[in-house]
């Protein structure tokens, strides 16, 4: 008889955790089967037609993805202009949003999927599932993007500047960053290696160069001297420059592989964040593993971490919308 019970209670307990489950809703791979079947192909298509033509868009795609999922979770708020609460004082307009790049793209995904099935593809499905496709087709890692996000209708510049690390974070703080939208010290250091593509603007590093902590003449000790000096004569010239560029990945910037942790252990790494890396025991270690594993270790383990990325407080079944256009609101 008790055999029965503890059968029963399990039965009870899988129904309330499917009710509990389905409530708060999920993402699940191909969301839209049949509400759009064509939906992955057609942007799949859309971004291996587009990006071998621009190929700086695809770290330009990335980051988007992981700038819209810390502020309000993948919710596409990234992507607007306006909303009738900020005005035009939305994320974007936030410092670290000021070089991001890519929004005319996610347009143009957006107006092919509306073509085929008008108001049924959300933005942030579109942000989540452009950022892997882009990585893919540069030949870098694959990973699964479950699909089902819904819209936000709330974007906010200081949420913004709140909730994205800046390039001068210790170790604590990105730990504490990192670890209030679920991530661990493992997904901070993996997802941090989307820094072996793409590129920087001088002020998210050139304090380091002229004026660290305020003191103007000084270098970050922990940037090394030789790569300081070739960044001040070569790149960044003056501490004001604001619109070279400059790859964080120097040389290999366009290809996902290693190099990058191999760079932050030679205390290469171009921003603070990057070098922060290195001051705890627990990190430096995971960046040793890294090097000294595989590519192939390297991409999958990833995808793991991207896919947790996506999934930060996703808004799914009636939660949010489906904007029409992803940089309004719907009316
Ligand atoms: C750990 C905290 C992080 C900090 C402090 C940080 C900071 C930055 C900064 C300052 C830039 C250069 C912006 C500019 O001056 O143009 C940048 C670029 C970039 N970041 Fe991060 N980032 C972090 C994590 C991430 C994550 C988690 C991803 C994606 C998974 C990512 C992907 C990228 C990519 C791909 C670029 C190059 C963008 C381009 O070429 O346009 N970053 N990051
Ligand atoms: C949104 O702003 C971008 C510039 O950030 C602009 O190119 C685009 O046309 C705007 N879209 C709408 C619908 O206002
Ligand atoms: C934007 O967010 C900040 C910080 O959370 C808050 O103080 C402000 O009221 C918000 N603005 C609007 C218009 O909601
Ligand atoms: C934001 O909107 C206000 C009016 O609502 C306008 O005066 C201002 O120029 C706009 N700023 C930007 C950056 O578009
Ligand atoms: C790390 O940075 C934060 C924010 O700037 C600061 O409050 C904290 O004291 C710093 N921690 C260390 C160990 O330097
Ligand atoms: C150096 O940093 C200090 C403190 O952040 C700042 O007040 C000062 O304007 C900076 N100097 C220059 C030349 O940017
Ligand atoms: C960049 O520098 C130029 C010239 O020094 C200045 O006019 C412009 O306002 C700066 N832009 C930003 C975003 O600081
Ligand atoms: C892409 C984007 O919207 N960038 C904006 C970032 O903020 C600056 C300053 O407010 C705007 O001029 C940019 O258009």
């Amino acid at each position: 008889m008790a055999k029965f019970g503890d059968l029963g209670n399990l039965l009870v307990l899988c129904i309330l955790l499917g009710i509990v489950g389905s409530s708060y809703g999920q993402l699940q791979l191909n969301f839209y089967a049949k509400s759009c079947p064509q939906a992955e192909k057609i942007i799949q298509d859309y971004v291996y037609k587009q990006i071998p033509k621009a190929p700086s868009l695809a770290p330009a795609l990335l980051r988007m993805h992981f700038h819209d999922c810390f502020v309000r979770g993948c919710d596409g708020s990234v992507l607007l202009n306006f909303t009738s609460s900020t005005k035009n004082q939305t994320e974007k307009v936030a410092v670290p949003n000021q070089t991001l790049r890519g929004f005319s793209f996610i347009d143009g995904v957006k107006k092919a999927l509306e073509a085929e099935c008008p108001g049924v593809v959300s933005c942030a499905d579109i942000v989540a599932l452009v950022a892997r496709d882009s990585v893919v087709v540069t030949g870098g890692p694959y990973w699964k993007v479950p699909t089902g996000r819904r819209d936000g209708r709330i974007s906010n510049a200081s949420e913004a500047l709140a909730n994205i690390p800046p390039p001068t974070s210790n170790f604590s703080s990105l730990q504490t960053s990192f670890a209030s939208k679920g991530l661990d010290l493992k997904d901070l250091v993996l997802l941090s290696g989307a820094h072996t593509i793409g590129v920087s603007h001088c002020p998210s590093f050139s304090s380091r160069l002229y004026n660290f902590t305020g003191v103007w003449g000084k270098k970050d000790p922990s940037l090394d001297s030789e790569y300081a000096a070739i960044l001040k004569m070569k790149k960044c010239k003056s501490i004001n420059d604001n619109t070279t560029i400059v790859e964080m990945d120097p040389g290999s910037s366009s290809k996902f592989d290693l190099s990058y942790f191999q760079l932050v252990l030679k205390r290469r790494g171009l921003f603070q964040s990057d070098a922060a890396l290195t001051t705890s025991a627990t990190t430096k270690s995971f960046i040793n593993q890294l090097v000294q594993g595989s590519l192939e270790q390297f991409y999958a383990e990833f995808g793991v971490a991207m896919e947790k990325m996506g999934k930060i407080e996703v808004k799914t079944g009636s939660a949010g919308e489906i904007r029409k256009h992803c940089a309004v609101v719907n009316s």
